[in-house]
């Protein structure tokens, strides 16, 4: 049976993403649209949709047509929603690449996107050059210059004509995220300009957004989905200030939260736990926070309760630590705990600390029993369906794992194990998907397993994430079979994959056996692994 949103359904405008985002452009001109936490450069809600419009002209003249895939790797700056808006504005879909990977993996995307340009940073050069080698584009753009390179500088003074691409935003991809879903290899994730509107429209009521004086901090990389979509351009469409980190650091993290007056922090749990814990947190000034939001991971309720209560300890404004829920393939929000006075009419009980809260507007839920595809009874724990205007059109090129993961009544299977209560507080208790999920970033079982599988001296292999008390994080496991007359150790395991993967990547354990255990059509049983370890 489908649960209904508690919300009232909210109208989603029929307009492409940088038409709904850089609304405010016109609005507020003069207002600050994104700051660069560090260095304090500004670039107001006018001047975003001008570069925006020079970028997706000169992308134009240099034969970008609508649907072609850039790729862009870079670390969070006020740069990247230039760059990500102007590609969007061309027409063209933007594929974004975690600026921690390794050639392997960025030529590995490059390849699966089919992207023809790559716009990128100049400390990331050497890495792209690597991955190029294997995975050719037709140009690469380096932001801040390099030689024989075009810069972000050249993009934005050309002299091309405006384009007016014809976008349907129902049909055409606006960003192309990789993400291994509930099983196999990373996949791109076809995301429509309406997928991202929709989202940043359903996000609205469940905020207390204050027009005009919403200050984010973007310390969470806008290459993931919940940075592009939530940090970005949520909060750029409410007319806010986006203030970016180029990564986490705690000290410049609350500097900044501090001299920048911030009222919203979209985090994840690890960010949390520092709140909570951390001696630093002590020596900033930190009330002008009104929200923080975790998501991406589960975040313990004690935990939420303990960040709050510091953060409330001697502050003005009483600081609410909140959670979303969010997938790639749902462009990412589906549930959210709402601000104080925005719960879903007639609601009156309080979110629990360790619940998710509602499901957005125009969002449908089933919980269902994974063995029959029926609905599980009130009150009981099932894999979490979602269905509504957020879900991606489907796997680039890969209709098999579309149709394993969104079937054809458009239910998303996300691969979640939640219970909802008699108020419509939903909590996600468990994964039986293979994911792994390090300090929130995706780590794919099957990838590693196939990076494994490419030593001449491993025969045989298989991931799982194993849970480490103390931090609450999930650290990826290999069992290895040797190769006859191999001499692997643990050791030169874990350093050969250090230097094919990215960090949060590493296999932090291995253990050696005799035999991967599979089923008769050749699946590994990991539910056994995992009761062996
Ligand atoms: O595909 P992905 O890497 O996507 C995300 C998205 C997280 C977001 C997005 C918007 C928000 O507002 C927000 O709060 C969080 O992480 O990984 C998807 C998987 O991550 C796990 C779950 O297994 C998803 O299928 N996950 C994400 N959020 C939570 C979570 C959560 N709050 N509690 C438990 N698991």
């Amino acid at each position: 049976m489908a649960l209904p949103s508690l919300y009232p359904d909210v109208e989603i405008p029929d307009v492409s993403v940088p038409a709904h985002v850089l609304s405010a452009g016109g609005t507020r001109p003069d207002a600050p649209a994104l700051v660069d936490g560090l260095k304090g450069d500004t670039i107001t809600h006018g001047q975003l949709a001008a570069y925006v419009d020079r970028v997706a002209a000169a992308l134009h003249a240099r034969g970008l047509r609508k649907g072609d895939v850039v790729a862009v790797f870079c670390p969070n700056t006020p740069w990247y929603p230039v760059v990500f808006h102007g590609i969007a504005a061309a027409g063209c879909v933007m594929s974004p690449i975690n600026s921690l990977y390794t050639p392997d993996e960025i030529a590995f995307q490059l390849r699966d996107s089919g992207a023809k340009v790559l716009i990128t940073v100049s400390p990331f050069l050497d890495r792209v050059r690597a991955a190029v080698d294997q995975a050719p584009v037709d140009e690469i753009v380096v932001m801040d210059g390099a030689e024989g390179h075009p810069s972000l500088l050249d993009l934005l003074s050309t002299d091309a004509p405006s384009v007016q691409v014809d976008i349907d935003p129902a049909q055409d991809l606006v960003t192309l995220p990789y993400s291994s879903g509930t099983t196999g290899l990373p996949k791109g994730v076809m995301l429509t300009h309406r997928n991202l509107v929709a989202n940043v429209v359903q996000m609205r009521p469940i905020m207390d957004v204050h027009e005009g004086d919403e200050r984010i901090i973007a310390v969470l990389p806008f290459f993931h989905i919940y940075g592009l979509t939530v940090l970005m351009n949520q909060g750029l469409a409410v007319g806010g200030t986006v203030v970016t980190l180029p990564r986490f650091d705690l000290e410049d993290f609350l500097r900044v939260i501090q001299d920048q007056r911030i009222t919203r922090a979209f985090v994840a749990p690890p960010i949390v736990l520092a709140l909570a814990k951390h001696p630093l947190v002590d020596q900033f000034d930190l009330s002008s926070l009104r929200t923080i939001t975790s998501g991406a991971a589960p975040l313990d309720e004690s935990l939420a309760l303990a960040c709050q209560q510091r953060l409330r300890q001697g502050a003005d404004t009483g600081v609410t630590v909140a959670q979303g829920y969010g997938m790639t393939e749902l462009s990412p929000v589906s549930h959210s705990t709402p601000d104080t006075g925005q719960e879903p009419p007639g609601a009156a009980a309080d979110v629990p600390k360790g619940s998710v809260g509602y499901a957005l507007p125009n969002t449908e839920c089933r919980l269902v029993d994974p063995a029959t595809g029926e609905d599980v009874a009130a009150g009981l724990r099932g894999e979490l369906w979602v269905r509504g205007p957020q879900v991606m059109k489907g796997y680039l090129n890969n209709p098999q794992a579309t149709a394993d993961t969104l079937d054809g009544e458009g239910w998303l299977h996300t691969g979640d194990v939640a219970v909802v209560d008699e108020h419509g507080h939903y909590t996600v208790v468990d994964r039986v998907k293979e994911l792994i999920k390090y300090k929130g970033y995706q780590v794919a079982p099957a990838e590693l397993e196939a990076v494994l599988l490419g030593h001449p001296e491993i025969a045989d292999a298989a991931v799982i994430g194993v849970l480490e008390e103390e931090s609450g994080e999930e650290l990826p496991k290999a069992f290895v079979v040797r190769a006859a007359g191999s001499s692997l150790t643990p050791e030169t395991v874990m350093e050969y994959m250090a230097g094919k993967v990215a960090p949060h990547k590493k296999i932090r354990f291995v253990e050696f056996i005799e035999q991967v255990p599979k089923s008769s059509a050749g699946k590994i049983l990991r539910k056994e692994l995992k009761a062996a370890r």
